[in-house]
């Protein structure tokens, strides 16, 4: 009997344990990320900032910064300095400075890869049926949404537009 009360309570313990280390490493899986994206000049000029915008939220993004601006030649190359060595990269930072855009900080688990899925692959052309880009954007070069490729880059990004102190803390 004795052995029995000893095995139900060990068993227990240890079912429950193997629970939390299951429910802690889905934790660990699904952090929490911020991502930086801008609606792109061509987003605004189609008129599509609220209906992008709606896509985003209904994705279960949540809006932490967001600003309307207009970049000039020489901040939207400092925004994609990545790409200075490119061939496009004079036509990326006439596009980006040709009219007015609007950059969000954005956050959700796993942001940043969700995101991208979001909007979809660089060329409409081979985006993913009902992904942003594929719905919206008109060529590679105008695309009407950037997401951040990594953690790392979207915390570079966010620095680029906006102060800690623009960022809200987001209660819904
Ligand atoms: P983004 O940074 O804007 O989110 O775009 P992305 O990661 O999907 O693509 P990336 O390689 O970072 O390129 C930045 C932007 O440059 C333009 N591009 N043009 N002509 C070309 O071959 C070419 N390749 C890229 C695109 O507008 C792209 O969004
Ligand atoms: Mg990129």
């Amino acid at each position: 009997m004795r052995n029995l009360i000893f095995k139900y309570h060990f068993e227990e313990r240890f079912s429950k344990r193997l629970l939390q280390k299951s429910i802690i490493s889905q934790i660990n899986i699904m952090a929490i990320e911020r991502t930086l994206t801008i609606l792109k000049p061509d987003c605004v000029r189609k008129e599509l900032i609220g209906e992008v915008t709606q896509r985003i939220q209904q994705a279960g993004f949540s809006i932490l910064a967001m600003k309307m601006t207009r970049l000039t030649a020489d901040t939207a190359g400092g925004f994609y300095a990545v790409h200075k060595e490119r061939p496009f990269y004079g036509e990326l930072c006439e596009f980006m400075s040709s009219g007015a855009c609007v950059p969000m900080i954005l956050e959700k688990e796993n942001a940043v890869a969700d995101f991208r899925t979001l909007i979809g692959a660089t060329n409409p052309e081979e985006a993913d049926k009902g992904t942003i880009r594929a719905d919206f954007a008109g060529s590679l070069g105008e695309n009407i949404i950037h997401g951040s490729d990594s953690v790392e880059n979207g915390k570079i990004e966010a620095a680029y537009f906006f102060a800690e102190s623009d960022v809200v803390a987001n209660i819904a």
